[in-house]
Parts: structure tokens; C-alpha cells; sequence
């Protein structure tokens, strides 16, 4: 059997509730090899960032150089980018070495913790990387963010996922996850010819969990390196987030974590 790999750019959680420590054992747990490249080294634990250091973009460039000349991917995830000069380099390399990768894009602005990861100033840099994307998966901010659209309803959901569309991304996924309080969290994913689907499940009542969007967007990666039917790739990822919501556990004193096993 082939073995399918991901490369993962995202940020460090030192918590391992979020960012690449999760995003490993996502891949890991849906059999699929994962490479990590770290944009940024985040302090934090699941109360909580409390700091952030970008190392060198330079070193960035080089683990990027030394991983795709290398090894070649069926998937890119790329999740918090830390810096512009990040972003940059990323954009450089993608275009270098995966042209026709497919890319997984979690914009990545603000933690659970409500901690700022990302500075809006660089919106149209991030908004570069994503034209590239086969999909992005905003949450209801970050689709605001990347729309300029004001979100309260479904409706505004599919306009935005539009709007977002428009930047040269193939298909958008919008968690609605925080939208309203219903029974079922309805997801909103409008796929590259402008069909709407509703990738739905039952609302639990857990509390605030640490790291469900980087491991959504995680798992969308395994199964599109797996499979590419991004549907199925999307329907998929969304089953393997629900079940581990259910098993989410407390591992401090803040936010849940999901275990992935
Ligand atoms: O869930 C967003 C996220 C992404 N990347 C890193 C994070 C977080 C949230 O805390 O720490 C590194």
C-alpha cells in the first residue's frame, strides 16, 4: 500500500491541545505520515498564550528548502503563519516546489483562550497563500475577516463563503460551530462549481475545547491525501472531529483537549 504524506507548516502548542503537536497526531491517528515545519513557538497551556516568539523566517525558508527537495507530498496543511516574512517565504516555496500540491489552509487568527495569533495587518498575505488553497476553513471571525462581511445568520454564512471564494480558493468551509445555540452545528461547505452542502452534527454540550479547527483542517488534509474527493474529504474530517469531541478530555485547568485515540 502507498504511504500517504502531509506536510504540516503550522504553529507550536506547547500544551499539545492545538497547533503542530495536535495536527501530528491527527495524521497519526488517520495513518498518514506527517512532516512538520513550526512558523512560531507559542507559550501557552489550555488557559491561555501567554507568549509568542517568531523564529527567523530564514529558518523557515531552510527546513521548507530541506523537506520538499526531498520528499514529495500528497497534502500541504498550513496552519498559523506567525509572520509576514513567514508568509512570504511559504508563498515562495509552495510556488517553488508544490504547484500542484493540493493545500489545506486554516487561517489561523485567534486562539480558543481568545489570544491574538495573527496580525490583521497582514490579511492580504494571507489572503495570497489562500487563492492557492483547494479549501479554507475559516471559523465565523475569520470569515468575517476574510469577507468583510458581518455574520448572523446562514444566509450571511453562504455570502461570505462567496465573498471568500472570489479570493481564488477552490471550495470554503465555515465553522458555524459559535453562530447560534441549535440543536445541530451546521458547517457550510460551498464546494468549487457553487453547490452549498450543510455538513451537520449534533451540538454537545462539552464546554470550550482547545484545537478542534487546526485538527478539522488536519484531518480534511489526511483524507484528501488519502482519497481526493473533497467532499467526502470534508464529511469525513467532520465525523472524526464529533467523535473525539465526544472523548474530549481535562488535562489542566482550562479548555478540553481532544485525545485523538
Ligand atoms: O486553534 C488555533 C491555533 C493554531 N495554532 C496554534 C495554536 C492555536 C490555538 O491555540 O496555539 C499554534
Amino acid at each position: 500500500m502507498t504511504l500517504s504524506k502531509v506536510l504540516i507548516i503550522a504553529g507550536s502548542d506547547p500544551s499539545g491541545g492545538a497547533g503542530i503537536q495536535t495536527d501530528i497526531k491527527v495524521a497519526t491517528s488517520l495513518g498518514v505520515y506527517a512532516s512538520a515545519v513550526i512558523t512560531s513557538l507559542t507559550s501557552q497551556n489550555t488557559v491561555n498564550v501567554s507568549n509568542i516568539y517568531n523564529p527567523d523566517s530564514r529558518i523557515l525558508d531552510s527546513q521548507l528548502q530541506s523537506v520538499l527537495q526531498d520528499i514529495e507530498f500528497d497534502v500541504i496543511k498550513i496552519g498559523m503563519v506567525g509572520s509576514r516574512d513567514n508568509i512570504d517565504v511559504i508563498l515562495k516555496n509552495i510556488s517553488k516546489y508544490c504547484k500542484k500540491t493540493p493545500i489545506v489552509v486554516d487561517p489561523v487568527m485567534v486562539a480558543t483562550s481568545n489570544d491574538s495569533l495573527f496580525e490583521y495587518e497582514d490579511l492580504d498575505l494571507l489572503k495570497a497563500i489562500i487563492s492557492s488553497a483547494k479549501i479554507v476553513t475559516p471559523n465565523i471571525d475569520e470569515a468575517e475577516r476574510l469577507s468583510q462581511i458581518s455574520i448572523n445568520s446562514n444566509d450571511d454564512i453562504v455570502l461570505a463563503a462567496k465573498k471568500i471564494q472570489e479570493i481564488g480558493v477552490e471550495n470554503v468551509l465555515i465553522k458555524a460551530g459559535h453562530l447560534d445555540q441549535g440543536e445541530k452545528v451546521e458547517n457550510i461547505f460551498l464546494d468549487k462549481d457553487g453547490v452549498v452542502n450543510v455538513v451537520e452534527n449534533d451540538r454537545l454540550d462539552k464546554g470550550k475545547i482547545h484545537g478542534t479547527g487546526c485538527a478539522l483542517a488536519t484531518a480534511i488534509a489526511c483524507n484528501i491525501a488519502k482519497s481526493n474527493d473533497i467532499t467526502l474529504a470534508v464529511k469525513g474530517a467532520n465525523e472524526y472531529i464529533f467523535k473525539n469531541i465526544e472523548k474530549s478530555q481535562k488535562v489542566g485547568s482550562g479548555s478540553l483537549i481532544l485525545t485523538h485515540f
